[in-house]
């Protein structure tokens, strides 16, 4: 459904967007809303926001890294996921929310700073917070064989309306740990993984319209 939602007015949809965000989730077709129309990635105007999202990993090579998964619980937004990042030293790795939702290997430079919207300083995750970057989610543990097992529910980040949410940014898995203080980013080293956080259907209805946005499996310019 939605299809021809997708052609027209980019600009327009973002205004109407802000709007659209501040209602309940709406079940209704998004066809018989009048003006409307729009196309926007992220999240999509028939799968409005319902607090499940996912972010498919990929390492520096562009191979799959494994995916993780972001769901809206009471106490915030539950991260969980096991990764293979192969090539990296066991111990723990810097783990933040990157403003942009674009992971271009093999560096992710293209992911920018740490998702900061209010200015804040580099932090932990349990920082207040207004002492942590919105994107700041501590450290998560590789092992020897390159593994990672993340679950953790995170206060502060959101999955749709507001300034706080992670929809349609990136998630990133460094190289080296980050010590929670310095400024801006952790020293946490290189990023090692990244993923587009995306509301759940909205994975399902890129692949079917071939969109290409992510160096997915089969959607990748070069191997
Ligand atoms: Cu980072």
């Amino acid at each position: 459904m939605g299809r021809k939602m997708r052609r027209t007015f980019r600009g327009l949809a973002a205004v109407l967007l802000l709007g659209l965000w501040g209602c309940p989730p709406p079940d209704e077709p998004v066809e018989e809303r009048p003006g409307q129309e729009g196309e926007r990635w992220e999240p999509a105007l028939e799968d409005a926001p319902g607090g499940e999202a996912r972010a498919e990993m990929v390492d520096h090579t562009g191979e799959s890294a494994g995916t993780l998964t972001l769901t809206s619980v009471e106490e915030g937004v539950r991260v969980q996921g096991q990764l293979h990042i192969p090539g990296v030293p066991p111990g723990e790795k810097g783990f933040h929310v990157h403003e942009v939702g674009e992971c271009e290997p093999p560096d992710f430079e293209s992911a920018g700073p740490h998702f900061d919207p209010h200015d804040h300083p580099h932090g932990d995750r349990d920082d207040p917070p207004t002492e942590r970057h919105i994107g700041d989610l501590g450290n998560v543990e590789i092992d020897a064989e390159g593994m990672v097992e993340i679950d953790l529910v995170d206060e502060v980040i959101e999955l749709g309306p507001g300034p706080d949410d992670v929809l349609g940014r990136a998630i990133i898995v460094h190289a080296e740990r980050d010590d929670l203080e310095t400024q801006p980013d952790g020293d946490a080293g290189d990023p090692v993984a990244c993923g587009v956080i995306e509301s759940r259907d909205q994975g399902a209805a890129d692949e079917a319209q071939s969109e290409p946005r992510l160096a997915r499996e089969g959607e990748s310019a070069s191997p």
